[in-house]
Protein backbone atom coordinates (compact mmCIF):
# COMPACT_ATOMS: atom_id res chain seq x y z
CA UNK A 1 0.00 0.00 0.00
CA UNK A 2 2.58 2.69 1.18
CA UNK A 3 4.91 1.30 -2.03
CA UNK A 4 1.61 1.94 -4.67
CA UNK A 5 1.21 5.81 -2.33
CA UNK A 6 4.97 6.50 -3.10
CA UNK A 7 4.57 5.52 -6.88
CA UNK A 8 1.39 7.55 -7.79
CA UNK A 9 3.28 10.65 -6.03
CA UNK A 10 6.51 9.91 -8.47
CA UNK A 11 4.27 9.43 -11.64
CA UNK A 12 2.59 12.48 -10.66
CA UNK A 13 5.51 14.61 -10.45
CA UNK A 14 6.95 13.37 -13.55
CA UNK A 15 3.69 14.04 -15.28
CA UNK A 16 3.65 18.08 -14.29
CA UNK A 17 6.81 18.43 -15.04
CA UNK A 18 6.15 17.62 -18.23
CA UNK A 19 2.86 19.23 -18.35
CA UNK A 20 2.67 22.61 -20.73
CA UNK A 21 -0.75 24.08 -20.77
CA UNK A 22 -3.52 24.66 -18.07
CA UNK A 23 -5.67 21.80 -19.89
CA UNK A 24 -2.76 19.73 -19.58
CA UNK A 25 -2.58 20.51 -15.61
CA UNK A 26 -5.74 19.95 -15.38
CA UNK A 27 -6.16 16.65 -17.10
CA UNK A 28 -3.26 15.72 -14.56
CA UNK A 29 -5.78 16.83 -11.42
CA UNK A 30 -8.69 14.85 -12.58
CA UNK A 31 -6.40 11.76 -13.13
CA UNK A 32 -4.99 11.80 -9.38
CA UNK A 33 -6.84 13.96 -7.28
CA UNK A 34 -10.30 13.79 -8.91
CA UNK A 35 -13.22 11.78 -7.30
CA UNK A 36 -12.11 8.67 -9.63
CA UNK A 37 -8.72 9.35 -9.34
CA UNK A 38 -6.07 7.34 -8.51
CA UNK A 39 -5.15 9.11 -5.24
CA UNK A 40 -8.88 8.83 -4.23
CA UNK A 41 -9.21 4.87 -5.11
CA UNK A 42 -6.39 4.08 -2.54
CA UNK A 43 -7.85 6.32 0.43
CA UNK A 44 -11.47 4.22 -0.53
CA UNK A 45 -9.41 1.09 -0.05
CA UNK A 46 -8.40 2.56 3.30
CA UNK A 47 -11.41 -0.25 4.76
CA UNK A 48 -9.22 -2.96 3.80
CA UNK A 49 -6.26 -1.64 5.67
CA UNK A 50 -5.72 -3.48 9.22
CA UNK A 51 -6.34 -0.65 11.79
CA UNK A 52 -2.61 -0.43 13.11
CA UNK A 53 -1.93 0.27 9.57
CA UNK A 54 -4.49 2.94 9.10
CA UNK A 55 -3.53 5.92 10.97
CA UNK A 56 -0.07 5.90 9.05
CA UNK A 57 -1.23 5.17 5.39
CA UNK A 58 -4.11 7.50 6.01
CA UNK A 59 -1.24 10.41 6.90
CA UNK A 60 0.78 9.44 4.12
CA UNK A 61 -2.56 9.61 1.82
CA UNK A 62 -3.11 13.19 2.99
CA UNK A 63 0.62 14.21 2.44
CA UNK A 64 0.59 13.18 -1.03
CA UNK A 65 -2.38 14.74 -1.44
CA UNK A 66 -1.00 17.75 -0.47
CA UNK A 67 2.17 18.03 -1.74
CA UNK A 68 0.28 17.31 -5.38
CA UNK A 69 -1.72 19.81 -5.10
CA UNK A 70 1.14 22.12 -4.26
CA UNK A 71 3.07 21.13 -7.44
CA UNK A 72 0.20 21.87 -9.14
CA UNK A 73 -0.48 25.26 -8.31
CA UNK A 74 3.65 25.90 -8.60
CA UNK A 75 3.60 24.81 -12.21
CA UNK A 76 0.47 26.88 -13.30
CA UNK A 77 2.36 29.71 -11.83
CA UNK A 78 5.72 29.12 -13.51
CA UNK A 79 3.83 28.47 -17.24
CA UNK A 80 1.97 31.68 -16.29
CA UNK A 81 5.09 33.67 -15.92
CA UNK A 82 6.65 32.14 -18.95
CA UNK A 83 3.59 33.08 -21.21
CA UNK A 84 3.94 37.01 -19.52
CA UNK A 85 7.24 37.11 -20.36
CA UNK A 86 6.60 35.68 -24.06
CA UNK A 87 8.89 32.77 -24.05
CA UNK A 88 6.22 31.27 -25.61
CA UNK A 89 6.18 32.25 -29.74
CA UNK A 90 2.00 32.20 -31.30
CA UNK A 91 2.80 31.11 -34.57
CA UNK A 92 -0.94 31.40 -35.26
CA UNK A 93 -1.06 35.32 -34.26
CA UNK A 94 -1.43 37.16 -37.61
CA UNK A 95 2.06 38.95 -38.76
CA UNK A 96 2.82 42.44 -37.97
CA UNK A 97 1.92 45.06 -40.97
CA UNK A 98 5.28 46.75 -42.12
CA UNK A 99 4.50 50.90 -43.07
CA UNK A 100 5.91 51.39 -46.06
CA UNK A 101 7.56 55.58 -46.53
CA UNK A 102 7.28 57.98 -49.41
CA UNK A 103 8.95 61.08 -50.38
CA UNK A 104 8.01 63.99 -48.78
CA UNK A 105 5.13 66.26 -50.53
CA UNK A 106 8.46 69.40 -50.84
CA UNK A 107 10.73 66.68 -52.45
CA UNK A 108 8.13 65.50 -54.89
CA UNK A 109 7.81 68.52 -56.32
CA UNK A 110 11.35 69.51 -56.26
CA UNK A 111 11.72 66.39 -58.70
CA UNK A 112 8.80 66.74 -60.80
CA UNK A 113 10.00 70.51 -61.56
CA UNK A 114 13.44 69.36 -61.90
CA UNK A 115 12.54 66.41 -64.23
CA UNK A 116 10.55 68.71 -66.27
CA UNK A 117 13.67 71.36 -66.63
CA UNK A 118 15.87 68.03 -67.36
CA UNK A 119 14.27 67.30 -70.18
CA UNK A 120 14.91 70.47 -71.53
CA UNK A 121 18.35 70.40 -71.47
CA UNK A 122 19.08 72.13 -68.04
CA UNK A 123 21.53 70.47 -65.68
CA UNK A 124 21.05 70.59 -61.47
CA UNK A 125 23.75 73.06 -59.97
CA UNK A 126 23.99 72.79 -55.66
CA UNK A 127 26.32 74.92 -53.53
CA UNK A 128 26.22 75.72 -49.61
CA UNK A 129 23.45 77.63 -47.51
CA UNK A 130 26.11 78.80 -45.25
CA UNK A 131 27.74 81.40 -48.14
CA UNK A 132 29.24 84.62 -48.19
CA UNK A 133 27.44 87.95 -48.25
CA UNK A 134 29.61 88.49 -51.57
CA UNK A 135 27.83 85.94 -53.24
CA UNK A 136 24.30 86.14 -51.50
CA UNK A 137 23.90 89.82 -52.20
CA UNK A 138 26.94 92.07 -54.43
CA UNK A 139 27.74 89.94 -56.91
CA UNK A 140 23.39 90.00 -57.89
CA UNK A 141 23.74 92.94 -57.68
CA UNK A 142 22.23 93.71 -54.89
CA UNK A 143 24.30 96.97 -52.88
CA UNK A 144 24.80 97.26 -49.32
CA UNK A 145 21.94 99.89 -48.42
CA UNK A 146 18.90 97.59 -50.56
CA UNK A 147 16.20 96.48 -47.94
CA UNK A 148 16.40 93.20 -48.82
CA UNK A 149 19.97 93.40 -46.55
CA UNK A 150 18.38 94.03 -43.55
CA UNK A 151 18.73 92.63 -40.42
CA UNK A 152 15.07 91.58 -40.36
CA UNK A 153 15.42 89.37 -43.37
CA UNK A 154 18.86 87.72 -43.26
CA UNK A 155 20.44 85.16 -40.75
CA UNK A 156 23.89 86.55 -40.35
CA UNK A 157 26.71 84.15 -38.86
CA UNK A 158 29.27 86.50 -38.81
CA UNK A 159 30.00 90.31 -40.62
CA UNK A 160 30.12 88.87 -43.66
CA UNK A 161 28.97 85.09 -43.29
CA UNK A 162 24.97 84.36 -43.78
CA UNK A 163 22.45 81.26 -44.13
CA UNK A 164 21.32 81.83 -48.03
CA UNK A 165 18.19 83.91 -48.68
CA UNK A 166 17.83 82.57 -51.95
CA UNK A 167 19.77 79.98 -54.34
CA UNK A 168 20.58 82.35 -56.76
CA UNK A 169 24.54 82.16 -55.58
CA UNK A 170 24.75 79.32 -56.36
CA UNK A 171 24.00 80.41 -60.01
CA UNK A 172 27.61 83.32 -59.46
CA UNK A 173 29.64 80.28 -57.96
CA UNK A 174 28.53 78.22 -61.26
CA UNK A 175 29.21 80.95 -63.81
CA UNK A 176 32.55 82.18 -61.87
CA UNK A 177 33.83 78.28 -63.01
CA UNK A 178 32.94 77.84 -66.40
CA UNK A 179 31.73 80.14 -69.48
CA UNK A 180 28.52 80.01 -71.71
CA UNK A 181 26.93 78.49 -72.95
CA UNK A 182 25.11 77.39 -69.47
CA UNK A 183 21.56 75.81 -68.82
CA UNK A 184 21.49 75.01 -65.13
CA UNK A 185 18.87 75.03 -62.24
CA UNK A 186 19.32 75.01 -58.47
CA UNK A 187 16.91 73.29 -56.45
CA UNK A 188 17.87 73.89 -52.49
CA UNK A 189 17.20 75.38 -49.47
CA UNK A 190 17.30 79.16 -48.54
CA UNK A 191 16.75 80.98 -45.30
CA UNK A 192 14.73 84.06 -44.02
CA UNK A 193 13.76 85.82 -40.33
CA UNK A 194 10.07 85.16 -41.06
CA UNK A 195 7.06 83.61 -40.14
CA UNK A 196 3.79 83.24 -40.75
CA UNK A 197 1.23 81.50 -42.56
CA UNK A 198 2.81 81.32 -45.66
CA UNK A 199 5.96 81.79 -44.75
CA UNK A 200 8.68 79.90 -42.43
CA UNK A 201 12.18 80.23 -41.94
CA UNK A 202 13.45 77.92 -44.02
CA UNK A 203 12.08 77.19 -47.46
CA UNK A 204 13.08 75.42 -50.49
CA UNK A 205 13.23 77.20 -54.10
CA UNK A 206 14.31 76.32 -57.30
CA UNK A 207 15.73 78.88 -59.69
CA UNK A 208 17.19 78.23 -63.27
CA UNK A 209 19.46 80.04 -65.79
CA UNK A 210 20.66 80.00 -69.23
CA UNK A 211 23.38 82.18 -70.37
CA UNK A 212 24.48 82.29 -74.13
CA UNK A 213 25.31 84.32 -77.51
CA UNK A 214 21.73 84.95 -78.75
CA UNK A 215 19.52 84.82 -75.87
CA UNK A 216 16.22 86.74 -75.65
CA UNK A 217 13.43 87.53 -73.89
CA UNK A 218 11.07 85.18 -76.38
CA UNK A 219 13.31 82.10 -75.30
CA UNK A 220 12.61 82.86 -71.55
CA UNK A 221 8.49 83.32 -72.33
CA UNK A 222 8.69 79.83 -74.30
CA UNK A 223 10.87 77.86 -72.16
CA UNK A 224 8.12 79.30 -68.90
CA UNK A 225 5.18 78.55 -71.02
CA UNK A 226 6.04 75.01 -71.15
CA UNK A 227 7.19 74.02 -68.12
CA UNK A 228 3.91 75.64 -66.35
CA UNK A 229 1.66 74.20 -69.11
CA UNK A 230 3.72 70.67 -67.71
CA UNK A 231 3.26 71.55 -64.33
CA UNK A 232 0.00 72.99 -63.85
CA UNK A 233 -1.76 71.61 -67.21
CA UNK A 234 -1.66 72.03 -70.95
CA UNK A 235 -4.69 74.34 -71.05
CA UNK A 236 -3.63 76.77 -67.57
CA UNK A 237 -3.45 80.70 -69.07
CA UNK A 238 -0.81 82.52 -67.68
CA UNK A 239 0.18 86.08 -68.04
CA UNK A 240 3.72 88.20 -67.89
CA UNK A 241 3.33 91.99 -65.53
CA UNK A 242 6.66 93.87 -65.53
CA UNK A 243 8.60 93.92 -61.80
CA UNK A 244 11.86 94.48 -60.64
CA UNK A 245 14.86 92.34 -59.22
CA UNK A 246 17.88 93.92 -58.58
CA UNK A 247 19.73 91.02 -60.64
CA UNK A 248 17.68 90.78 -63.66
CA UNK A 249 16.56 93.95 -66.02
CA UNK A 250 13.83 93.66 -67.98
CA UNK A 251 12.09 91.37 -64.92
CA UNK A 252 9.04 89.98 -64.72
CA UNK A 253 6.42 88.01 -62.64
CA UNK A 254 4.41 85.74 -63.95
CA UNK A 255 0.79 84.58 -62.77
CA UNK A 256 -1.80 81.73 -63.56
CA UNK A 257 -5.11 81.37 -63.88
CA UNK A 258 -6.63 80.37 -60.19
CA UNK A 259 -6.19 76.70 -59.51
CA UNK A 260 -9.35 77.25 -57.36
CA UNK A 261 -11.71 79.12 -59.67
CA UNK A 262 -9.90 78.63 -63.08
CA UNK A 263 -9.96 82.53 -63.01
CA UNK A 264 -13.09 83.29 -62.25
CA UNK A 265 -12.16 84.96 -58.38
CA UNK A 266 -11.93 83.61 -55.18
CA UNK A 267 -10.24 83.75 -51.19
CA UNK A 268 -7.35 81.85 -52.59
CA UNK A 269 -6.38 84.19 -55.32
CA UNK A 270 -8.04 87.33 -53.37
CA UNK A 271 -10.23 87.87 -56.15
CA UNK A 272 -8.08 88.79 -58.38
CA UNK A 273 -8.21 85.37 -60.51
CA UNK A 274 -4.14 84.77 -60.79
CA UNK A 275 -1.50 83.12 -59.22
CA UNK A 276 1.74 84.75 -58.77
CA UNK A 277 4.27 81.52 -59.10
CA UNK A 278 7.24 83.27 -60.50
CA UNK A 279 9.90 85.74 -61.08
CA UNK A 280 11.97 86.26 -63.94
CA UNK A 281 14.26 88.26 -65.80
CA UNK A 282 16.78 89.05 -68.06
CA UNK A 283 20.03 88.77 -66.56
CA UNK A 284 20.95 92.33 -65.54
CA UNK A 285 24.92 92.67 -67.10
CA UNK A 286 26.00 93.99 -63.97
CA UNK A 287 26.00 90.59 -62.65
CA UNK A 288 27.70 89.32 -66.13
CA UNK A 289 30.52 91.90 -65.19
CA UNK A 290 31.05 90.30 -61.22
CA UNK A 291 31.60 87.17 -62.77
CA UNK A 292 33.81 87.67 -65.46
CA UNK A 293 31.52 87.25 -68.50
CA UNK A 294 31.71 89.98 -71.76
CA UNK A 295 27.82 91.64 -70.93
CA UNK A 296 28.60 92.73 -75.02
CA UNK A 297 28.88 89.05 -75.77
CA UNK A 298 26.39 87.02 -73.84
CA UNK A 299 23.00 87.47 -73.20
CA UNK A 300 20.56 85.26 -70.14
CA UNK A 301 17.86 84.73 -68.75
CA UNK A 302 16.84 83.90 -64.94
CA UNK A 303 14.03 82.40 -63.05
CA UNK A 304 13.01 81.39 -59.70
CA UNK A 305 10.01 80.28 -57.42
CA UNK A 306 9.41 78.81 -53.71
CA UNK A 307 8.71 75.57 -53.53
CA UNK A 308 6.26 75.23 -50.87
CA UNK A 309 3.93 78.52 -52.16
CA UNK A 310 3.62 76.06 -55.52
CA UNK A 311 3.10 72.78 -53.31
CA UNK A 312 0.30 75.13 -51.46
CA UNK A 313 -1.02 76.30 -54.25
CA UNK A 314 -1.56 72.60 -56.61
CA UNK A 315 -2.81 70.97 -53.06
CA UNK A 316 -4.99 73.70 -51.64
CA UNK A 317 -3.19 74.36 -48.51
CA UNK A 318 -3.48 77.12 -46.62
CA UNK A 319 -1.07 77.07 -44.20
CA UNK A 320 2.50 76.49 -44.71
CA UNK A 321 3.75 74.71 -41.34
CA UNK A 322 1.68 71.44 -42.06
CA UNK A 323 4.98 70.99 -44.32
CA UNK A 324 7.05 70.75 -41.54
CA UNK A 325 4.83 69.22 -38.75
CA UNK A 326 5.69 65.56 -40.45
CA UNK A 327 2.24 64.74 -39.26
CA UNK A 328 1.84 61.21 -40.94
CA UNK A 329 -1.97 62.13 -41.28
CA UNK A 330 -0.60 65.08 -43.47
CA UNK A 331 2.19 63.42 -45.22
CA UNK A 332 -0.12 60.19 -46.16
CA UNK A 333 -2.51 62.28 -48.85
CA UNK A 334 0.11 63.04 -50.92
C1 LIG B 1 14.38 85.14 -59.40
C2 LIG B 1 13.80 86.03 -60.27
C3 LIG B 1 14.61 86.55 -61.30
C4 LIG B 1 17.86 84.87 -60.62
C5 LIG B 1 18.86 85.59 -61.20
C6 LIG B 1 20.00 84.84 -61.06
C7 LIG B 1 21.36 85.17 -61.51
F1 LIG B 1 22.26 84.54 -60.75
F2 LIG B 1 21.53 84.74 -62.73
F3 LIG B 1 21.56 86.45 -61.47
N1 LIG B 1 19.67 83.74 -60.40
N2 LIG B 1 18.32 83.75 -60.15
C8 LIG B 1 16.47 85.26 -60.53
C9 LIG B 1 15.93 86.16 -61.42
C10 LIG B 1 15.69 84.74 -59.51
O1 LIG B 1 13.70 84.59 -58.34
C11 LIG B 1 12.43 85.09 -58.03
Amino acid sequence: MQDKLIQIRDDAQNELKRAASDAQLEQIRVKYLGRKGLLTGILRQMANVSPEERPVIGQLANQIKQQINNELSQRQQQLKTQADKGDKLDVTLPGRRIKIGKRHPITQIIKEISDIFLNLGFQIAQGPEVEWEYYNFEALNIPADHPARDMHDTFYITDNILLRTHTSPVQIRVMEKISPPIRIIAPGKAYRCDADLTHTPMFHQIEGLLVDEHTNFAQLKGILEIFIHRMFGEKTSLRFRPSFFPFTEPSAEIDIACVMCSGKGCRVCSHTGWLEILGAGMVDPAVFENVGYDPEKYVGFAFGMGIERIAMLKYGIDDIRLFFENDIRFLNQF
